[in-house]
C-alpha cells in the first residue's frame, strides 16, 4: 500500500499590513543676529609721484555702513593693502570718525617708498563688523608715476700728490651712483676734460691717461678722453632697495705722464667732469 505522503510547506506571505503612517515633526528656527557692513564710497585716489630718495604719502578715504549701527563696525579691523606685481604694501595707520547712525568714515595713510615700480597699482579695502562679518572692495587702482633720479656720494675726488711716471694711481675716493628713483639705468657714460695747470695752464694732464673701472682692485678699465662720452662698460644703475640700485666706478690713473711741471692740475681752468646715466 502505496501511502501518499504530502508535506505542505507554508510560506510566510508579506505581510499585507502596511505600518501605521507616522509623522516626525521638527521646529524651524533662524535668528537674524547680523547684518554685515558694506563698503559704500571710496573717494579716487590720484596719481602719484615717488618722492626721490623717500617715501610718497597718500591716503585713502572710505565709507562704511552696517545697519546694526555705525558703533557696531569694529574700526581696529580697517585696511588698505596695494598691490602690483606680487608686492604687497599695507596701510600705516588708519584713522574713523562717524557720519551718521550707521555709517563711519575711514582714512587710511599709506606709504610708497621711491623705488617702487611705476604703473598701475590695485587697492583692496577692507573691514569687519564686531560680528567679524567681512567686507571688501577690489574695485579700485592708482597709478604710480615714473621717476628718473640719480645720488652720488661726492663732488670731487682727488689723487694727492703723485710722480711722473707713476702707474696705476687709484683715487682717494670711488663714485657710487645711486638710483633715487623707479626707473632703470642701464648705460653709465662718463665725459672728462683734461686736467689744467692751476697755476701755470700752459700745462695739461690729458684725459686719456684716465680710466673708469667697476673694481678698485681689476686692472684695465675703459679709457676716458677729452670732451668725449665713455660708455663705462658693464655699468647699470637699477632701480630697487638700496645696495642693489648702486654702481661705483674707480677713477684711475694709468700712468702720470712725463713733461709737466710741479703744481695742482684739475678742472678749475677746463670743466667739470660729467657722469650721465640713461
Ligand atoms: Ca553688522
Amino acid at each position: 500500500m502505496l501511502l501518499a505522503l504530502t508535506a505542505l510547506f507554508l510560506v510566510p506571505s508579506a505581510p499585507d499590513a502596511l505600518a501605521a503612517v507616522t509623522n516626525i515633526t521638527f521646529t524651524v528656527h533662524l535668528t537674524v543676529g547680523n547684518y554685515p557692513p558694506t563698503i559704500d564710497w571710496i573717494v579716487t585716489v590720484p596719481a602719484q609721484d615717488p618722492t626721490e630718495a623717500a617715501n610718497t604719502t597718500f591716503y585713502v578715504w572710505y565709507n562704511v555702513s552696517d545697519p546694526d549701527g555705525a558703533g557696531t563696525i569694529n574700526n581696529n579691523t580697517a585696511e588698505v593693502v596695494i598691490n602690483r606685481s606680487g608686492v604687497s604694501l599695507t596701510a600705516i595707520s588708519c584713522s574713523n570718525a562717524t557720519i551718521n547712525g550707521t555709517m563711519q568714515t575711514i582714512n587710511c595713510t599709506m606709504e610708497i617708498e621711491y623705488y617702487r615700480n611705476a604703473g598701475g597699482w590695485d587697492i583692496n579695502v577692507s573691514i569687519r563688523d564686531i560680528s567679524s562679518a567681512f567686507a571688501n572692495d577690489t574695485s579700485n587702482s592708482f597709478t604710480y608715476n615714473m621717476l628718473s633720479a640719480l645720488w652720488m656720494n661726492t663732488t670731487a675726488i682727488s689723487f694727492g700728490s703723485v710722480n711722473i711716471g707713476q702707474t696705476n694711481v687709484a683715487p682717494n675716493s670711488s663714485l657710487v651712483l645711486n638710483n633715487t628713483g623707479n626707473v632703470d639705468f642701464t648705460e653709465v657714460n662718463i665725459t672728462a676734460y683734461d686736467l689744467v695747470g692751476f697755476t701755470n695752464p700752459s700745462y695739461s694732464i690729458a684725459a686719456d691717461n684716465f680710466t673708469v673701472r667697476l673694481n678698485a682692485s681689476t686692472l684695465g678699465g675703459d679709457v676716458l678722453d677729452n670732451v668725449t662720452n665713455t660708455t663705462v662698460t658693464g655699468a647699470t644703475v637699477p632701480h630697487g632697495a638700496p645696495p642693489a640700485s648702486n654702481e661705483s666706478l674707480w677713477i684711475y690713473i694709468n700712468q702720470v705722464p712725463g713733461g709737466l711741471i710741479s703744481q695742482d692740475y684739475n678742472t678749475t681752468n677746463s670743466l667739470d667732469w660729467w657722469v650721465l646715466v640713461g
